[in-house]
């Protein structure tokens, strides 16, 4: 075969390739909401867009400059991934990462529940440790601020569907906060971590 020929072989690939992405990309608007599923190949569409991150897997944090997705797993691997965690969220491979986004942009956020427990997604400006119950009670009469407080993801039961929810998270207000679960004792437990809007 001559090197043109291959070329062209290698060059009509490419554009395949690229075509198979463009194919999958969602209309995300209409799948913003609860009760959504999402399988494994749309997993991995996530996983891919949520590549371009600034990532230092040294410090344990993710940066993110650019109105970007970032793919939050929930207890993947049910407790199995040497994590010191029962619950905790999995985000680029790194447990409970420190986020530090740009101010003024627009994080698509997108949840997946792999446990067999309910979560959710709040983010709040009240600092770590938190009581067992984070919502009616454990934190009432203090000035706590969220910025996002989500629906419940049911449990992950099998197969190749993962409950998942989608978020447009608009990061306009500077300042420290922590994203955790606000499911009873998850935060408690250790399901949060820190996300600077800078
Ligand atoms: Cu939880």
């Amino acid at each position: 075969m001559s090197f043109s020929s291959k070329f062209l072989i290698l060059s009509a690939l490419i554009v395949l390739i690229l075509a198979a992405f463009s194919i999958n990309e969602y209309d995300y608007s209409s799948q913003i909401g609860h009760g959504m599923v999402i399988n494994e190949e749309q997993l991995s569409q996530f996983k891919y867009e949520s590549n371009g991150l600034i990532v230092n897997k040294v410090s344990n944090t993710i940066y993110i400059n650019n109105s970007s997705v970032l793919l939050i797993e929930q207890s993947p691997g049910m407790g199995k991934m040497n994590s010191t965690f029962e619950e905790y969220f999995m985000i680029n491979g790194m447990i409970n990462p420190t986020i530090i986004a740009k101010d003024g942009i627009r994080i698509k956020l997108v949840v997946i529940n792999m446990d067999n427990m309910e979560h959710n997604l709040a983010i709040i400006n009240q600092p770590p440790p938190y009581p067992y119950m984070i919502m009616g009670g454990g934190m009432m009469g203090s000035s706590v601020k969220f910025l996002l407080y989500s629906n419940y993801l049911p449990p992950y039961s099998g197969g190749t569907n993962y409950p998942a929810l989608i978020i447009n998270f608009d990061a306009n207000q500077m300042g420290t906060y922590w994203y955790l679960c606000t499911y009873p004792g998850h935060a408690q437990e250790g399901m949060y971590g820190k996300i600077v809007i800078d």
